[in-house]
């Protein structure tokens, strides 16, 4: 909560922050099809609104309502079996021994022995066993392409993507994912490992390759990836499909970690790093946050096959979790949320933590998933908040992207954009903001794509040169915002919203006090059409 005189301070402030509330816009010179692909929206769609018929609490509804997911690959049945026990109450369950989640490119033969073990009988059980691989990877396409949306339960949109459910729905999937691989094998020790493909250390394995033992046994294999990114190529994790030649290795290195340090060090607020608020009878749920853009969205992309329609198996959230390799990389994104929280959220002054949803439809919002003794378990959001108490922990690794923070700007030498208030700065009130955690958060909004196709751009504040070569390891970069194509919604166009935390950025460019920024937005890749209703800036905490 932001204390009444610091409230007082604000609104003082917001008076020598006229960039706070004018923010003049120029949108990116892209020319040809893109030009014609990105402009302003000169009208709204017609959004049907979704009726609710009970809170958002998917642990209720009946596995009977599931139907045929609508994909961009048509539809697809991937509905669970039905439960022949009745549902019940997730507990913590203490006997459980810690378990460790070490990163792959360290895992020791022995591990992999038991790894490969565990997948092998996890593949041999009944195609009807719940617990069996294919529908370990159909849950994640039931809950996240629409196999319940026609039942009007929201199974699907309160599923694990573009909102808020983000992280707590992947870490409890992952969760009942690792408890029936160690049950299978009898060892409760059992833990699954993350692919590091952040950490850009050149190391002998490399972190941030696809993993050896993803591509040398035939278990964790998986016929529908890219090739071209097998190793020694290391991760794109900024990657959009037909992006042009790779560039070297230390510079992809710059690259990623400057991408880290923007997507996830400058997500300081919870809205920013959890995606946004989905309470019952939102019509609007949609707004993903920024780790899930990249590198989720781009990791995924980045994996997937090249000569499959829609990048299958990764790059597409109905066949994602048919690649052994979805869970290394879910479990990487599940450590960062941990890094996340050890960071602090305000840029000056005393470390203050980053923080939760307080909102109770967040955290007793409910999901369902079977258990390693095929039971089916109604789990809540507030139970999922800290690994020590589901049993696990994350091997410490150096993330050296936390300090990476780009100080190259990439349009020093060109004339300034910035027109300085002729007020003198309020210092020291800007300097209270900083203390209690403020962000100045740029808002676009109403941002309507064709939930189908991969769309993607990158944010740059003043530096209207930008285009798709540009580097992300600038100043200038913001953010990006990627998109990965499902049919979650009727209709294929949805309305969306992005929001990026660019105090950072306006400081390290002296534009604290501008009158206005310009924000240039670069379409990359084949990107499908994209329309904005507007843009504004925002304080956030
Ligand atoms: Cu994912």
């Amino acid at each position: 909560m932001v204390g009444d005189s610091l409230l007082s301070r604000l609104l003082v402030t917001k008076f020598y922050f006229p960039v706070q509330i004018l923010c003049f816009l120029l949108l990116s010179t892209a020319t040809g099809r893109r030009e014609a692909s990105l402009g302003l929206a000169t009208g709204s769609l017609q959004q049907e609104q979704q009726g609710w018929a009970r809170p958002i609490d998917n642990g209720t509804i009946d596995l009977e309502w599931c139907t045929q997911a609508e994909t961009p690959a048509g539809k697809v049945g991937c509905c669970p079996p039905r439960s022949k026990t009745p549902v019940v109450d997730f507990v913590h369950n203490t006997q459980l021994p810690s378990r460790l989640r070490q990163p792959v490119h360290l895992l020791s033969s022995d591990y992999i022995a038991k790894y490969i073990r565990a997948y092998e009988l996890m593949k041999a059980l009944p195609p009807d066993d719940p617990r069996n691989f294919d529908q370990q990877a159909n849950i994640h396409c039931a809950y996240c392409d629409g196999a319940f949306l026609e039942t009007e339960t929201g199974w699907c949109l309160t599923g694990g993507h573009r909102n808020w459910f983000f992280f707590p729905w992947h870490r409890w999937f992952l969760y009942f994912h690792e408890r029936i691989l160690a049950s299978l094998i009898e060892d409760d020790t059992f833990a699954l490992p993350f692919w590091n493909w952040d950490n850009q250390f050149a190391s002998d394995p490399l972190p941030n390759v696809i993993p050896q033992m993803y591509l040398t046994n035939p278990v964790l294999f998986d016929d529908f990836r890219n090739p071209d990114h097998f190793p020694p190529r290391l991760a794109d994790l900024n990657f959009v499909p037909g992006d042009g030649a790779p560039i070297s290795d230390s510079k992809q290195r710059e690259e990623n970690n400057a991408l880290m340090y923007k997507q996830l060090v400058n997500a300081r607020t919870t809205r920013l790093f959890y995606g946004k608020e989905y309470h019952p009878g939102d019509s609007k749920p949609d707004g993903l946050g920024t780790i899930e853009s990249a590198p989720h969205n781009t990791v995924h992309k980045w994996t997937g096959s090249s000569a499959k329609p829609h990048f299958e198996d990764m790059g597409v959230f109905y066949s994602a979790a048919r690649d052994p390799i979805f869970y290394p990389h879910h479990a990487n994104l599940d450590r960062l949320w941990t890094v996340w929280k050890t960071l602090p959220r305000n840029r000056k002054g005393p470390f203050r933590p980053r923080r939760d949803y307080k909102d109770l439809d967040w955290l007793n919002a409910t999901f369902l998933f079977y258990d390693e003794k095929r039971r089916l378990v109604r789990v809540r959001v507030r139970d999922a908040l800290k690994t020590e108490q589901l049993g696990y922990r994350y091997q410490d690794i150096h993330n050296a992207w936390v300090t990476a923070r780009p100080s190259t700007v990439a349009g020093a030498k060109s004339k300034p954009l910035v027109s300085a208030s002729p007020d003198s700065p309020p210092t020291a009130a800007a300097d209270v903001i900083e203390e209690f955690g403020e962000a100045e958060i740029l808002v676009i909004q109403g941002v309507e794509l064709d939930y189908n196709k991969a769309t993607k751009f990158d944010v740059y504040i003043n530096y209207p040169n930008a285009n798709e070569n540009t580097s992300v390891n600038v100043v200038e970069f913001a953010g990006t915002f990627v998109n990965v194509p499902d049919s979650a919604g009727k209709g294929h166009i949805m309305e969306t919203e992005m929001r990026l935390g660019i105090s950072d950025t306006l400081e390290q460019l002296g534009l604290e006090d501008a009158d206005y920024i310009v924000v240039t937005l670069v379409p990359r890749g084949s990107s499908g059409p994209v329309t904005f209703k507007g843009f504004k800036i925002k304080y956030e905490t």
